[in-house]
């Protein structure tokens, strides 16, 4: 497959906290998704500076980090085609009010600043993440026998 693609997916503080990654984790396997990585993560306040440099001039880019840092999260990389595009479709918009129902956040949230979730936004930007949040080794190539079923 051409398309295929890695996507990085974060269940942020919020979503540990409230019990919601089993669900999560079950919308992208139900989809079809392969899982290529997955831990729980503290994260460092270096890692989330890169994470979201992009933003560092945004009025709420203080509050974003101190968010993020406030407990575990999990980073997860998952893989299928046009994953990057298809998982951003799955989370919703990023202000859950404007997230359609059937989206993680249009189902699960309420606020923009407790959006429960994180997926690349460009192949680009997934690569970069991947490569922030996990060491090569942790990245797990398996032969996953439903893809013949899924493609
Ligand atoms: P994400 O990176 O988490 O998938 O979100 P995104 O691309 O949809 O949105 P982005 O603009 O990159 O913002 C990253 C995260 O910052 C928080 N945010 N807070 N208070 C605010 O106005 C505000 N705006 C953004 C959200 O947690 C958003 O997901």
């Amino acid at each position: 497959m051409s398309t295929t693609e890695r996507t990085f997916i974060a269940i942020k503080p919020d979503g540990v906290q409230r019990g919601l990654v089993g669900d999560i984790i079950a919308r992208f396997e139900k989809r079809g998704f392969k899982l290529v990585a997955l831990k729980l993560v503290k994260p460092d306040q270096k890692q989330l500076e890169t994470h979201y440099e992009d933003l560092a001039k945004k009025p709420f880019y203080a509050g974003l980090v101190k968010y993020m840092g406030s407990g575990p999260i999990v980073a997860m990389v998952w893989e299928g085609l046009q994953a990057v595009k298809t998982g951003r479709v799955m989370l919703g918009a990023t202000n859950p009010l404007d997230s359609v129902p059937g989206t993680i956040r249009g189902d699960l949230c309420i606020q923009t600043g407790r959006n429960i979730c994180h997926g690349s936004d460009s192949v680009e930007s997934a690569k970069k993440e991947i490569a922030l949040w996990f060491k090569d080794e942790e990245l797990i190539n398996w032969d996953d026998h439903s893809a013949a079923w899924i493609y």
